[in-house]
Parts: C-alpha cells; structure tokens; sequence
C-alpha cells in the first residue's frame, strides 16, 4: 500500500526455484500480495514457493500449466492479471532484471498524467550493445509502420496498470506473444492513458532459457498478423 493505493506484483516463472526466495525476500514492503505463477517448472519451484508461502503472508504461489508450442509466458501472466486484488498490478519477469521498487515514482507519475498503462521501457540505453538491441528495434519498427505508434520497448516484460483496464486489455496469447500484445492493446484501447516510462534493466539472475532468433521471428509474424485480424478468443493451449 503507498498513498492509500493497493498493489500487487505478478510475476510468471519456470524453474526459477534458486532465486525465487531470494528475489521474493527482496519485494518492498509497499507491495500487499505477491503473486508467483508457475507454468510447467520441472525444477523445485513449486516446493519453495510452498515453503515461502507459509513464512510469507503476501506470496501466493500459482500454477498454471497451459502451455502453447510449449511457452505459458502468457497463460501465466493472464492467470496471475485475473488472480490479483489489488488496485494497480505490476507485472515483470521473477528473474530480478526489471526494476520493482520504483513503483512509486511511476505511481506519482501515473497519478500526475492521468494514465491507465506504463509499459517500462528499458531504452534507449547506451550501455546495452546495439547488437543486442536489434531485434527489439526491428520489431519497434515493424509496430511503428504498420500500426503508426512510436514505442520504444516492444518486449519490455514489465508493465504498471490499474486493475479496471484489464478488460480493455482483450488479452488472448497464452505464449510469448503476450508482451507485444498488451502494448499494442493499451496503445489502441486506452489512447492517452497509455505511456512508456524508461527504467534500468539489471543482469539476469540464472540462465534464460528462450530461444531469441525463434521468438523474434514469432513476434514478427504475430505482429503483422494482429494489425489485420485481432484475436478474438484466447489462444488454444497445446
Ligand atoms: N509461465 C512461463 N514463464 C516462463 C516461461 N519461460 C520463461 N518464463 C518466465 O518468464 C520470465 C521471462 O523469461 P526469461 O527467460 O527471463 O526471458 P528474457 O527476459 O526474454 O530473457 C522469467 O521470469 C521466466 O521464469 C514459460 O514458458 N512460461
Ligand atoms: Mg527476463
């Protein structure tokens, strides 16, 4: 709770058990629930959430299983979105890269502007090679000429809302898809009230496990895909 507003932090995760109580011991106390969604964890991620559950009264432990070509990225956030009771939610990765305590400055900000939706957008930044960069920026461009909107971050995975905009969201992808998504829906369904705020990403805790050049290559065919027919249903698990 911070200026008499509630929040709730969801984070997807698969076999993240190593830094899981590490990362969860971290969260501000500002947050009133943390929401942890496993989706097909073969490690003990399950375990220590339980465990961290019972000295935790915050942290719940979630399990959705659903996956599509094998990824619940998406399925995980929709089920922690749904789940969480709090007045804003924040979403982002539980691997420590996005930076979740600076929920009350985008929170003023948020207040201040009137917005709905802050995607964090972690550039441009000087310090991240532009090689690494690239696939971001491709995909940046693809979204700014077919759908004529400017963003900076098209994969950022963390995202500040406020819970009555989840409907407007029209949320559907159950795979990796989903990041794209919620940005170009925001942008469209909730016009100004949507912005990107940059934040610092910080060094991932572990290994990732994604394939960079396949995702991509999805994103861009997803991308070009939404802007003629917007998925209506959500997707079909495999
Ligand atoms: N629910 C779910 N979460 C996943 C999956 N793959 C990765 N994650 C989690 O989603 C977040 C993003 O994955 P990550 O490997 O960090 O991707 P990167 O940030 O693009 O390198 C992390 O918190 C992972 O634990 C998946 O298939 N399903
Ligand atoms: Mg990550």
């Amino acid at each position: 709770m911070i200026n008499g507003c509630s929040v709730s932090l969801v984070m997807p995760c698969r076999n993240e058990s190593k830094y899981l109580a590490a990362l969860v011991k971290d969260v501000p106390s500002f947050y009133d629930e943390i929401l942890c969604v496993s989706n097909k964890s073969t490690d003990e991620t399950v375990q220590v959430g339980r465990q961290i559950e019972k000295g935790d009264k915050r942290f719940r432990l979630l399990i959705d299983d659903r996956v599509s070509g094998g990824i619940g990225y998406g399925f995980a956030h929709m089920t922690g979105i749904q789940m969480a009771r709090s007045e804003y939610i924040v979403c982002a990765d539980s691997d420590g890269t996005y930076p979740i305590e600076d929920f009350p400055q985008i929170l003023k900000q948020m207040i201040e502007r009137d917005l709905s939706f802050v995607s964090c957008s972690r550039y441009p930044d000087k310090e991240i090679p532009p090689q690494l960069q690239l696939g971001v920026r491709a995909l940046n461009l693809e979204i700014m000429l077919l759908y004529w909107f400017k963003i900076h971050d098209s994969l950022s995975g963390m995202w500040v809302f406020r819970k009555d905009v989840v409907p407007e969201l029209r949320l559907t992808e159950g795979d990796w898809n989903l990041s794209p998504q919620i940005k170009l829906n925001a942008h469209k369904y909730l016009g100004k009230k949507f912005a990107e705020i940059k934040v610092k990403q910080r060094l991932r805790l572990g290994e990732t496990k994604q394939s960079y050049l396949k995702t991509g290559i999805k994103h861009l065919i997803w991308i070009a895909k939404n802007r003629f027919v917007e998925p209506k249903s959500v997707q079909q698990a495999d």
